[in-house]
């Protein structure tokens, strides 16, 4: 019997990724690394497992392997699921520019390196992008969204080819002489990070996977990495309140005839819950399990607007909804944006409204 579903990487892919860390790059990398003493990494606001986790392992290996005075500058908070990954003793590295904005600046007016992971422009780092465009120093870019802001930096590494910031970290950091390849030089921490962030975001291997992900995946695994250990972190470490309002919301989902599901959780639900920032990662993927679905859509109140995620099966574009109704972006199955309040929507009934006209609109 003929199997009909039939794995199709092109070439060109794979072409792509060998064009993003050549041989020169990776050698300029390396001399940016030796000539810095005190290096900021930063991430897009809401850091997800991918963001903490590119930052993290590079953390890492800035500090134990090359001697360099790293610090950590994020614009709001890590992401509740992966605080494993910033254990006690990392946290005077972290620096969170909501809670201490003007210590989140000094350390960027200090640093002689600046490296922004899983975010494809400054604007994405919120209150943080004036220090970071302001600083003289040297920035690198490592990443994998669409449309990079190349004019911004010295040194880019960036494809969508690629299943995550940290896989193509993980590309990068082998490339240096140090690592030469094998992964088992890896600081310990900076690997468990790198599979970290590669876990959450293809959704545990489920989208946005590459050959290269597979690869990397396996030598990770054969340096030592334990990756049930990060699991159990990561999907078995949940609050209960997290499965209650995932339920109150999955009650209350609406399907549209044209394939969509929808839910939105407003902030008096999410204080009669107890939720915080964060807990409510990876509910947007839940509506695609449905056969018909294809674009789920999960609103969220925050202040003076509704944050927006979007997910979508091949075929329809995510990336594409976010950008025209919601002023947003990202990958192509996986977007998000926001709804402002404003003199046409002042309530949650014109949020439902305009959602379900941009619905129907884009999807018929
Ligand atoms: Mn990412």
């Amino acid at each position: 019997m003929k199997c009909n579903i039939i794995c199709k990487f092109a070439d060109e892919k794979a072409e792509q990724m060998n064009a993003v860390v050549t041989p020169e790059k990776a050698l300029r990398f390396d001399r940016m690394l030796s000539a810095a003493s005190r290096a900021v990494l930063s991430a897009h606001i809401h850091a997800d497992g991918d963001a903490v986790g590119s930052c993290s392992a590079l953390l890492h290996y800035l500090r134990e392997s090359r001697g360099i005075d790293a610090h950590v500058v994020l614009p709001d908070r890590d992401a509740g699921g992966t605080s494993f990954l910033i254990p006690e003793e990392d946290r005077p590295y972290y620096h969170f520019h909501l809670t201490d904005a003007a210590d989140a600046e000094a350390v960027i007016a200090r640093s002689d390196l600046v490296i922004l992971l899983d975010c494809n422009s400054f604007s994405r780092t919120e209150g943080l992008e004036a220090a970071l465009r302001g600083s003289a120093a040297p920035k690198v870019l490592i990443d994998h969204h669409l449309n990079p802001e190349t004019e911004s930096f010295d040194l880019i590494f960036s494809t969508e080819a690629i299943s995550s910031a940290s896989e193509m970290l993980f590309q990068v950091l082998c490339a240096m002489p140090d690592v030469a390849g094998d992964a088992s030089r890896l600081p310990a921490h900076s690997a468990v990070a790198l599979m970290t962030g590669m876990t959450t975001d293809t959704n545990n291997f489920a989208n946005s996977v590459f050959p290269g992900t597979f690869e990397m995946a396996s030598r990770l695994l054969a340096a030592g990495v334990d990756r049930d250990a990060i699991l159990s972190q990561l999907y078995n470490s949940y609050r209960e309140n997290r499965l209650r309002v995932m339920g109150f919301l999955l009650g209350k989902m609406t399907l549209t005839p044209e394939g969509a599901a929808y839910m939105i959780l407003t902030k008096r639900n999410m204080n009669a819950f107890g939720i915080s920032e964060g807990e409510t990662e990876g509910f947007v993927n839940i509506p695609l399990s449905i056969r018909e679905v294809r674009l789920s859509v999960f609103l969220k109140q925050d202040a003076g607007y509704f944050r927006v995620s979007t997910r979508s099966k091949k075929g329809t574009s995510a990336q594409q909804f976010a950008a025209r109704y919601f002023n947003g972006g990202g990958h192509e199955n996986a977007a998000g944006g926001r709804l402002y309040f404003s003199d046409s929507i002042t309530s949650i009934k014109d949020v439902v409204a305009y959602l379900e006209n941009a619905l129907n609109e884009f999807l018929s």
